[in-house]
Order: structure tokens, then C-alpha cells, then sequence
């Protein structure tokens, strides 16, 4: 749909949230504002900040100035009791110790791909302010995407399905998010898969799965951006995976700013997460920076991957 064209009316983020808990949208409607500025921010705030973040990545200048962005913008609410973001060691609090919501950000997933003009967004999960960070994925109230790509996009779920935006312009229409996905449904089965590299240092198990997956002529789509990589599989169906590997059993993306937030839209999708045995949704978090492996997609794919990986654990009888 092309938005301000023709007789279809343009529905509206704060249109759409208008059907959600008031604070919730509220909270929603500041990440949509605070995106756009960074959206316009980006050519003047390329490069390197020659400091590096509590996983060990070095920051660029747009990772540090997009995380004080969320960061204070969210916190003038008055809405959020936690904030952790990836790039920042511990969570903050709320002085006054109110708030109704807990918040996960990746200020800006796939930041390293902006200098090649690559894909790369916002991942944000929004919990009650009950659940104490880190938090079980299962308990987030809301998660949503902001992808910076040819276009801007923003794809929010909050338990009633998923649904995507679109950023006008101003100059031909207006500066706001238009619907143009409602309840996106991940494709069964799909045809495009997303891995890393590394491959002799994947489990055997995954090596098979990922084999069978190119048999079935499944076309290898990976760009380096978590965010931009699932939100393809979320269109076009299929698989994603950051797996274990023998020398980093965990993987490398983190469970509270990554893997929860973005399995929460997946499954609100129609589609499955897995950590190799079970839902993403259900990892009790140990740690707020803990790296997990991560495994998503249509959910038949998923299925058949744990199937593998099960059969792969009985026949280890003997070791
Ligand atoms: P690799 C980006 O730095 C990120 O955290 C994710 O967005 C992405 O999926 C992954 O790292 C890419 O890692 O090892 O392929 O460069």
C-alpha cells in the first residue's frame, strides 16, 4: 500500500495504539518519536567513538549519542521504573522508585553495518514494572523493531499480534508511521535462511540441519544485522539462526536485548523460537548481558530442527 495515495485511509501509530493500554502506548508512541531523530541524525553522526561496550564491541558515534537519546527521552517519561541497554554495564533505575515499565534496548542493533550502509534498527522489550531486569522473555508486555533500511519501518507486538509501519516523509506526505502490515503472519515454511560463519566450529547437529535447508534450495540471506536479518525471515518465511558453536557454546547475541525481544514478535507472528531445546521466551536470565543461541523462524523449520537436535542427544548414549 502506498501511503497518501488513493482512497485507502492511512491508519496511524497513534491511531493503532490508541487500542492499547494508555502508558503502554505512550511509551510506544516516545520510541517512534525518538527513531526519527536519529533517522535524521544519522549522516552527521558517522564514525568510531574509540570506546567499547561491556561485550567487549567497539561503539561507534552514533551508538553512544542514540543510546543517551533513548535513554533520557524514555527516563523524562516518567514511565520507566528499569532501563538496561547493551551498551551501558547495569540497569538504571527510576530516583523516585515509580514507573510502570521495566525496558530492554539495543539502542542501535547492527551499528558496525552503517558505515556500508547496511541494515541496522532499535530492539526494545517493554515489561511490567514487575518483572525485575533481567526479565524471562515470557513476561514482556511489548516488543518492537525500528529498521533503518531504504526504508524506516517499525514492527510492534503487545500480545494482540504483529503489525508494521511504515515512515512518510514529510515532504510528500507527513513524518508518521503508517500502517502497513496488520497481524503479519510468518510464512510456514518460507525460503530464505540466515547464518554466520565459522561453519567447522558449528555443532554437527546444526551443520546437518543447516545441509538439509540447502537441499531444500533455501537461498542463504545474511547481512550482519540481527534485526535486519529476522525481519526478513519474518516476511518471507524460513529460519534464522546465531547458534551455539563448539568454542562459544552461548552464541553471541544477548538474551535481554536481542534474542527475547525479537522472539517475542517472531512467535506473536505465527512463527517459533528455540535455544536448540524449547522456547527463547522461557530461558530463566541469569546474567542481563548473557549470551545465548538463537534459533528462529517458521515454526515447521523450528520443529524439525529440534527434532534433529533431540535425536542427536539420545544417540550420545555413551559420552
Ligand atoms: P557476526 C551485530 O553486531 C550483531 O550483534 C547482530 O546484529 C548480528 O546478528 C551479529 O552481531 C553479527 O555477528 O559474527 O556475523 O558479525
Amino acid at each position: 500500500m502506498m501511503i497518501g495515495e488513493g482512497e485507502e485511509k492511512v491508519i496511524t501509530l497513534e491511531e493503532h495504539v490508541s487500542e492499547l493500554d494508555e502508558e503502554l502506548a505512550r511509551v510506544i508512541l516516545k520510541i517512534a518519536e525518538l527513531s526519527k531523530i536519529v533517522r535524521r541524525e544519522l549522516p552527521h553522526r558517522l564514525g568510531k567513538a574509540s570506546t567499547w561496550n561491556v561485550s567487549g564491541e567497539e561503539q561507534t558515534k552514533i551508538d553512544v549519542w542514540a543510546n543517551e537519546l533513548f535513554t533520557e527521552g524514555l527516563m523524562s517519561t516518567g514511565l520507566i521504573n528499569q532501563l538496561a541497554s547493551e551498551e551501558t554495564p547495569e540497569a538504571i533505575e527510576n530516583k523516585e522508585g515509580t514507573g510502570a515499565f521495566n525496558i530492554t534496548l539495543d539502542p542501535l542493533d547492527g551499528s558496525s553495518n552503517i558505515e556500508s550502509n547496511n541494515l541496522f534498527g532499535v530492539i526494545c522489550g517493554i515489561y511490567d514494572a514487575r518483572h525485575e531486569l533481567p526479565a524471562m522473555g515470557r513476561n514482556l508486555r511489548a516488543a518492537l523493531t525500528i529498521l533503518y533500511g531504504p526504508l524506516t519501518t517499525m514492527v510492534y507486538c503487545a500480545r494482540k499480534g504483529v503489525h508494521e509501519f511504515v515512515k512518510g516523509r514529510k515532504e510528500r506526505f507527513e513524518d508518521v508511521y503508517a500502517l502497513i502490515n496488520e497481524n503479519l503472519k510468518i510464512p510456514s515454511k518460507g525460503k530464505v535462511y540466515g547464518v554466520p560463519s565459522n561453519r567447522e566450529m558449528w555443532l554437527p547437529e546444526f551443520r546437518h540441519f543447516i545441509a538439509l535447508l540447502e537441499r531444500e534450495n533455501y537461498a542463504l540471506r545474511y547481512g550482519g544485522s540481527f534485526i535486519g536479518d529476522v525481519n526478513q525471515v519474518l516476511h518471507k518465511g524460513g529460519f534464522f539462526a546465531y547458534p551455539a558453536y563448539l568454542d562459544r557454546p552461548h552464541g553471541k547475541l544477548r538474551l535481554q536485548f536481542e534474542a527475547n525481544p525479537m522472539s517475542f514478535i517472531i512467535e506473536g507472528a505465527g512463527g517459533k523460537s528455540s535455544v536448540g531445546r524449547g522456547s527463547i521466551l522461557d530461558v530463566k536470565p541469569t546474567a542481563l548481558h548473557q549470551r545465548i543461541p538463537v534459533y528462529l523462524g517458521s515454526k515447521e523449520l523450528i520443529d524439525q530442527m529440534e527434532t534433529l537436535f533431540a535425536k542427536c542427544r539420545d544417540a550420545r548414549l555413551y559420552y
